[in-house]
């Protein structure tokens, strides 16, 4: 039977990577994102490849999240992979300058976004006893780093949901487990930095940054192991890189 994986954040960067590997691969796609127009031009791409529906919404919208995953057609409606990759970081100030309409952007979409999202999905692989869910981690949640502060703590929930996710979901048969990327160059730092794009494309230069492409493949590793096996956290830097402040630069 053909597997079915849905992504979210499939508009750019990494989940827009995994889902042209996945549709490679022959995975029928279910992609998410918000910008629209984005979402048909990868539909049209990747159908020469497999059959792939769009869902546009915001997963910080609880019931725009449970009301497109009920309303999944036929074909489409039974989720073998939920790779949880939406979010971004916004701004990077030091705590007592930081913006609470950041925080509340980051929290509501890497960590409640994300929530969302599997309590949508969920359901139905604990009714069939299978399932994997792959949810995108960071560097920045294993380590905090200067003025990281709250994207640190988003991405910090993120690797305790998923651990806390394989434990409680290990009865039910699932997978599930994290990547946890370092420097990754996608329109993230544009997002960071608020379309200053001089500031965001500083981050990449002077060394060679993991391209999204990178961790797609890594994603796709994940997900083509036979069953019995479950990566359940991989982190990956750039061979620059050494840790959340070390990159040896040019
Ligand atoms: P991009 O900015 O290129 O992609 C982010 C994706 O998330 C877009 O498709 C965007 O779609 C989607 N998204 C953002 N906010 C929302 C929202 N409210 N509702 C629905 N979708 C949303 O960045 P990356 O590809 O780099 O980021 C993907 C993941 O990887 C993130 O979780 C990020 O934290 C993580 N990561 C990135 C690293 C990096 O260095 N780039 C390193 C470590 C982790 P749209 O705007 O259309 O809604
Ligand atoms: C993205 C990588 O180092 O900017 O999560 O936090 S970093």
């Amino acid at each position: 039977m053909t597997t079915t994986a849905l992504i979210t954040g499939a508009t750019s960067g990494i989940g827009r990577a995994t889902a042209e590997l996945f549709a490679k691969q022959g995975f029928n796609l279910v992609l998410c994102g918000r910008r629209k127009e984005r979402l048909d031009e990868i539909k049209k791409d990747l159908e020469k490849w497999t059959g792939v529906h769009l869902l546009h919404f915001d997963v910080r919208d609880r019931k725009a999240v449970f009301a497109a995953i009920e309303g999944l057609p036929m074909g489409y409606s039974q989720i073998d992979i939920l790779v949880n990759n939406a979010g971004n970081a916004h701004g990077l100030d030091p705590i007592d300058k930081g913006n609470p309409d950041d925080w509340d952007a980051m929290l509501d979409i890497n960590v409640k976004g994300l929530l969302y999202m599997s309590k949508a999905i969920l359901p139905k692989m604990v009714e069939r006893k299978s399932g994997h869910i792959i949810n995108i981690g960071s560097i920045a949640g294993k380590e905090v780093y200067p003025n990281g502060n709250v994207y640190c703590a988003s991405k910090h929930a993120v690797d305790a949901i998923n651990q806390g996710m394989r434990i409680d979901l290990n009865a039910h048969g699932i997978r599930v487990g994290a990547v946890n990327p370092g420097l990754v160059e996608t329109e993230f730092s544009d997002v960071r930095f608020k379309g200053d794009t001089e500031r965001a494309s500083n981050v990449y230069r002077g060394y060679q940054p993991l391209k999204p492409e990178d961790i797609a493949d890594i994603i796709l590793f994940m997900v083509t192991r036979p069953y019995h096996v479950n990566i359940a956290d991989l982190t990956v830097f750039p061979t620059a890189q050494a840790s959340g402040t070390i990159v040896n630069k040019a």
